[in-house]
């Protein structure tokens, strides 16, 4: 059964779109339109945020908030009262691409101020520097972490820079940013044997898929320093067709849910999560909402886990 509401919430949590005025320690983001390379692409994962917002009522978390959850071992939100708040979807001029980044940075902005965990919803995977720059001249450093199937380093395509190849290669260029690790690398996509020389180069950690998956999820976790916060970034073709079908370019071999649960439940534990953001969910493309759901559940996770 789909239930039927016209104002979606995510988890039911209460909606406040001013950003500036949100007193929980994690809010929910939408982020529709990141900067296209053509017109199509705008279309393709505009709907995201809502149909996560969908599932948490369709999977019955809106309405239940006492109810166990056992990722957690606790109820949802004890005593009823929610941990998240619904920050609405950016909205911005889409034809551009100035005005996508700044009204982006300018909707998440308060909330890092405020030490609030932004939970963001794209948008192709243009969008991570957009959420990143919203950190940026804060007095403090992160660690990026990139889950994708892709590089997503090069200077630019299409003569497009802020494109959805370049956002590991915008993230690079911020001087809030420290350490990039980007896992789950496989198979090929827009990325040229230069753009991988270049990412090394420029310090970057690359873990292929195959690497992830014989070394194992917790070993992995435990290769990630501790020093600083981290900004974990999906791109749901990261993670494996299984749990993320809702893609434009689904690849066999991905990151499984008990291996990205691990590394994100492993980083809320320790209270290290700065922001999450998941990208290039297209929902007309999902199956019976999986996809939704697996980016329901992580967020989940960490809402239930970090003490924030
Ligand atoms: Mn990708």
């Amino acid at each position: 059964m789909k239930f039927e509401e016209k104002d979606l919430r995510f988890m039911g949590s209460p909606k406040q779109e001013d950003t500036s005025k949100v007193d929980t320690p994690f809010a929910f983001v939408g982020i529709p339109y990141g900067v296209p390379y053509h017109a199509v692409d705008l279309v393709a994962c505009a709907g995201a945020a809502d149909a996560v917002r969908q599932v948490t009522y369709d999977m019955g978390i809106a309405f239940n908030w006492d109810h166990m959850n056992f990722d957690t071992g606790k109820a949802i939100f004890a005593d009823g009262v929610p941990t998240v708040t619904d920050c609405g979807d950016v909205q911005t001029d889409f034809r551009n691409s100035e005005q996508i980044w700044d009204d982006g940075m300018d909707k998440i902005r308060p909330l890092v101020r405020a030490g609030v965990v932004p939970l963001v919803v794209g948008g192709l995977d243009s969008i991570p520097p957009i959420v990143v720059g919203a950190f940026e001249g804060e007095g403090k450093t992160y660690n990026i972490l990139h889950i994708d199937a892709h590089l997503d380093f090069r200077e630019e395509r299409y003569g497009v820079p802020r494109g959805f190849s370049s956002p590991i290669r915008r993230i690079r260029e911020f001087s809030c940013v420290n350490e990039v690790v980007q896992i789950g690398l496989r198979s090929m996509g827009s990325a040229r044997v230069s753009d991988v020389e270049e990412a090394r180069a420029a310090g970057n950690r690359l873990v292929t898929a195959w690497e992830l998956h014989e070394q194992g999820a917790t070993a992995f976790l435990d290769t990630l320093s501790s020093d600083l916060p981290w900004i974990i970034t999906i791109d749901c073709d990261g993670l494996d067709p299984a749990i993320a079908p809702g893609v434009g370019w689904p690849e066999p071999g991905g990151i499984t849910f008990m291996e990205i649960g691990t590394i994100v439940r492993g980083l809320a534990k320790r209270n290290s999560v700065a922001g999450m953001i998941f990208t290039e969910f297209q929902p007309a493309l999902d199956e019976r909402g999986i996809t939704a759901k697996t980016i329901a559940r992580l967020m989940m996770n960490v809402i239930g886990i970090q003490d924030n």
